[in-house]
């Protein structure tokens, strides 16, 4: 479940968004806004496709250490802890990990946190069916509530950001971010993250433009959403889906081009916004990393890395940290 589905922004900060991107040169939109029901659904399909390998990647690192990454966030000494998992969706591979500390004995309540109640009751009700001995405390909230409430829970704590969330940040807001996680941890809490590793560019690029255009749609989505949500009149045959991945800074960069010269109208903002032709929108950072890397950004951020998980082909890492 990406970062930017646990947020639930309301029509008025859509528009304001709109207003604000579409103003700036190069013009941008955040990726945080791909995710309505179509774009969701979207997304899962992604998720199952041959180019998109950091799904799988992460589920291969939790089949094959499962065990290790739940000893390695159980408190040293034993005792009771809340397993926090930020942008939990359907919690498919949280599922492995809380068999194995349900297995250890490890005494744990599991607290996920997600904006969609939807999703949660659907989160719950399996849970319940599935693994009848947990403990769940679901917590149905945003982002920012989230993080504040992490700082008042008492006891120990482990939290999850899975699934290369934190790639979609770009990089001040990543460090701010990885600060407010940083911020009410005790020394024995820990942290585990997943990053999507730099691997050969072809591969990443496709993970981005795969043939079946599954991930063209979900880019374009986005104008569909504009046209419903705030009155728009984009005309989706003159825009298409362009991705690029730069190697040196390990950022893959999503783009809406417009075809042609054209005008598109916002009735929401009541403003005609002009699109040269080849003009493009930014709608998405999705960052790739080195371990050297993510060692730096952990300690610029207060944190150190315990330990790190990768699956067979260091596709991907699941780290763990500690303030
Ligand atoms: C949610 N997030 C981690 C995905 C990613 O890989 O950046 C979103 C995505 N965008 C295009 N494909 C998948």
């Amino acid at each position: 479940m990406p970062i930017s589905s646990i947020l639930s922004p309301t029509a008025t900060e859509l528009a304001r968004h709109v207003a604000d991107g579409l103003h700036r040169t190069p013009k941008a939109l955040s990726s945080m806004y791909f995710y309505d029901d179509a774009g969701s659904r979207l997304f899962q399909q992604i998720m199952d496709l041959p180019e998109y390998y950091p799904t799988r990647a992460e589920f291969a690192i939790f089949r094959e250490h499962g065990a290790a990454i739940a000893a390695a966030l159980s408190p040293a000494g034993g005792g009771d802890f809340a397993l926090v998992e930020l942008g939990a969706g359907d919690g498919a591979k949280t599922k492995l990990l809380l068999r194995e500390l349900l297995a250890a004995g490890t005494p744990f309540t599991y607290a996920p946190v997600d904006i969609s109640a939807g999703a949660m009751t659907g989160l719950v009700a399996a849970l319940k069916q599935e693994l009848p001995a947990l403990n769940v405390a679901p917590v149905v909230e945003d982002y920012a509530t989230a993080l504040t409430q992490l700082r008042t829970r008492p006891g120990s704590k482990a939290v999850l950001f899975l699934g290369s969330n934190i790639g979609n940040f770009g990089p001040a807001e990543r460090l701010d971010f990885l600060r407010q996680l940083a911020a009410p941890l005790a020394p024995a809490d820990r942290l585990l993250i997943g990053f999507d590793l730099q691997k050969d560019p072809r591969r990443i690029r496709a993970a981005y433009d795969d043939a079946q255009g599954v991930t063209a749609a979900f880019n374009l989505n986005l104008l569909t959403r504009l046209n419903r949500e705030l009155g728009a009149d984009f005309d989706l045959a003159h825009w298409q889906h362009y991705t690029d991945y730069n190697p040196l800074n390990g950022a893959v960069r999503s783009f809406l081009v417009s075809t042609r010269a054209q005008q598109v109208r916002v009735e929401a903002l009541d403003e005609t916004f002009d699109f040269a032709a080849w003009e493009v929108i930014h709608t998405e950072n999705s960052y790739k990393f080195t371990l050297p890397q993510i060692e730096a950004l952990a300690a610029e951020a207060g944190l150190r890395v315990v330990e790190y998980f990768t699956d067979a082909a260091t596709d991907f890492a699941d780290v763990v940290l500690a303030a």
